[in-house]
């Protein structure tokens, strides 16, 4: 007899249950035959849909200019620092991606959130920055440590520049180098940086918002490994800090 179960999940992306999966229904071998690139699988599993030319290649320069920053920003220098652990590759990338959050990395949902926000409810840019004061803290996609006006960021610009060339609209991404023109005059690393740029732009060719941190935490994996395969390479040897990196403010050692 047959016996019905409920199911215990419910998944509208994929389907491996023939001779190979399928991405929203279309075979993977189909995909790679015909031309179809690694923005257009993202395109399938993240948005149910077959992304044009056009955007996957803008998708393809966001991941190819956000892949890595060098070992000193926190994601990779969390994964360096466990590779010199001896920890393996898996749990060092996690070390790394735990990192992308709310300062780095990982704000690319939030400048998509609030710069839409702005957008779809028609605010000047003086309206919305008083908005985040009150509301929210500091604007996310907004401001760099170490980027700044006499220190741009190439990517950030190289992206902007080819956006712009495409002639189509960007109604994000205009709002977002407006906020850009207030936040900068008062400070002037408060540019619109490389995760407030990936966001206005894939808001702008119809991203959802909860997918936009995934494209830094996919991108940026890249350069998690290599910093994990370099390490090891070198046969690197466990960190451990300096004292004179350490302000050691504990109380003085006493007699109880
Ligand atoms: N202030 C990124 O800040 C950072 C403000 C602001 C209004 C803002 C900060 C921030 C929003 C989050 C964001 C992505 C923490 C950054 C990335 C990838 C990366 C990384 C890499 C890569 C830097 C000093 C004063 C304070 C603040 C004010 C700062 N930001 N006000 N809106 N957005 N941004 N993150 O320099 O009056 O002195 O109290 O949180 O978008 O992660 O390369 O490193 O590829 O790996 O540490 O590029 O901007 O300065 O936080 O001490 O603030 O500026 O209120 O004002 P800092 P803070 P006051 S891209």
């Amino acid at each position: 007899d047959e016996v019905m179960v409920a199911p215990l999940i419910r998944t509208t992306i994929s389907d491996d249950r023939g001779d190979e999966p399928c991405y929203d229904g279309y075979p993977a071998s189909e995909l790679i035959n015909k031309g179809y690139e690694i923005p257009h699988v993202v395109g399938l599993l993240w948005d149910k849909r077959l992304i044009s030319k056009q955007e996957a290649e803008i998708i393809k320069r966001i991941m190819m200019l956000s892949a890595d920053h060098g070992p000193c920003v926190s994601g990779a220098y969390a994964t360096i620092l466990a590779a010199c652990a001896g920890i393996g590759l898996s749990q060092s990338v996690a070390a790394g991606l735990i990192m992308i959050g709310p300062r780095f990395g990982g704000a690319v949902t939030d400048a998509g959130r609030y710069f839409k926000y702005a957008v779809d409810n028609k605010m000047a840019v003086d309206e919305f920055l008083a908005h985040m004061k009150k509301n929210v803290g500091p604007v996310p996609g907004i401001g760099h440590r170490v980027k700044s006006l006499r220190n741009p960021d190439k990517r950030v610009k190289e992206l902007v520049g080819y956006v712009k060339s495409l002639n189509i609209k960007t109604p994000c991404l205009d709002f977002a180098l407006e906020v850009e023109k207030v936040t900068a005059a008062k400070k002037d690393n408060l540019i619109l940086n490389v995760d407030g740029t990936m966001a206005a732009v894939l808001v702008d060719i119809g991203f959802p918002i909860d997918s936009l941190n995934g494209f830094f935490i996919l991108s940026r994996t890249i350069g998690l490994i290599g910093h994990w395969v370099d390490q090891k390479r070198q046969d690197s040897r466990l960190i451990r800090l300096f004292d004179y990196l350490v302000n050691y403010a504990a109380p003085k050692r006493r007699e109880v």
